[in-house]
């Protein structure tokens, strides 16, 4: 399976992470991609590429143009300002403050695009997160180009980025931006599955009211887990997009034998749709010991689901997203990819 990866992910290194009222060492760190191409290397997989630059203008098919400036610009605006840490937002608009323009100061500005801040903006985050979009239109183009599979190894990841949102560790949405491409490229219908335990609220969000992308999550229920506001299984899509978005929200502790059955679920309607193409949103967080999450998978359980994707026969690009400090993140992505093999 053909392998797409930049060092570039590097110049995304921020140092702070607020969780539990402590600025922490951000879990969504570089290490992440080193346990990840470790076993790769380990289990004989050679073929990896440095992706091609489309430019600007397939990730403005999915974000909104001001909010790519925003992205661009928003660590220089900071230090300009004059702050001293990281950029982290601390104002939104939220209920009863309808007022929905940019504000023309960059604390306002970055609350106005945040969805949650526990994501700082640092030197080089845009510059990483525009190459991991590279990464996954690289991954779009080989899928287009006939392939079976390919793996775009995005760092950061992008699920929680929507059209004007960033934060969940996330600015430019890595799988949306391929799911559109490979629109635009001539196919007809493409499945966004998404399997990280988070919701996948900005793929959600981006899709939401189209019936030529059919997106599903399976994720821990906002009730008990991020990005809480999004994810219930009464979302199932607007207008033309009505039916087209399928959640499948489970409870903390939920065992494979729970999840898988959901998962099968989905595959179900994913045959159904007649996708010409399905997208992987690949994060590895369901793992039992990952620190932030809820669910009890185990690294067999990867390879088991690697192999039951492959069944459905579809062109497959598997777009990395989350998975934490632990090194089994290598061992359980790659389960995954040899449990698909080369279908
Ligand atoms: C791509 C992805 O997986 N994003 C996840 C973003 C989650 N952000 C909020 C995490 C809250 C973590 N709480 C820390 C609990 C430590 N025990
Ligand atoms: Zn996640």
């Amino acid at each position: 399976m053909q392998i797409i990866h930049t060092d570039r992910h590097r110049l995304r290194a921020s140092k702070t992470e607020l969780s539990g009222g402590l600025l922490v060492p951000p879990f969504e760190c570089p290490e992440r991609v080193e346990h990840i191409l470790a076993e790769l290397d380990r289990r004989g997989h050679t073929d990896i590429v440095e992706p091609q630059d489309f430019g600007l203008d397939p990730i403005r098919r999915v974000h909104d143009a001001d909010f790519v400036d925003f992205l661009k610009t928003c660590w220089a605006e900071w230090q300009a300002a004059g702050f001293e840490g990281e950029a982290i937002a601390s104002s939104w608009p939220s209920r009863r403050m309808p007022r929905m323009t940019p504000p023309r100061h960059i604390d306002g500005r970055i609350g106005y695009y945040c969805l949650a801040c526990e994501t700082s903006i640092s030197e080089g985050t845009w510059e990483a997160a525009y190459a991991a979009a590279q990464v996954a239109l690289t991954g779009a183009k080989r899928i287009g180009q006939g392939a079976r599979a390919a793996f775009s190894l995005c760092r950061p990841p992008g699920h929680h980025a929507a059209q004007d949102m960033f934060g969940g560790y996330c600015f430019l949405n890595n799988a949306a931006i391929a799911a559109q491409a490979m629109r635009d490229g001539g196919a007809a219908r493409v499945a966004v599955r998404d399997v990280d335990f988070h919701h996948g609220n900005g793929t959600q969000a981006i899709f939401y009211d189209r019936e030529d992308v059919l997106f599903l999550s399976l994720h821990g229920d906002p009730m008990d887990a991020f990005p809480y506001f999004l994810g219930g299984s009464d979302e199932t899509g607007a207008g033309a997009g009505q039916g087209f978005t399928v959640n499948y929200p489970l409870p903390p502790g939920c065992p494979y034998s729970t999840w898988v059955e959901a998962l099968e679920d989905a595959l179900g309607k994913i045959a159904a749709y007649g996708a010409d193409a399905l997208v992987i949103s690949l994060g590895v967080d369901t793992f039992e010991r990952d620190p932030i999450s809820f669910f009890k998978l185990t690294s067999d359980d990867f390879t088991d689901y690697g192999a039951r994707l492959a069944r459905l026969g579809l062109p497959t690009l598997f777009v990395m997203e989350g998975g934490y400090a632990v090194a089994e993140i290598g061992v359980n992505t790659v389960n995954v990819l040899d449990g698909f093999g080369e279908g």
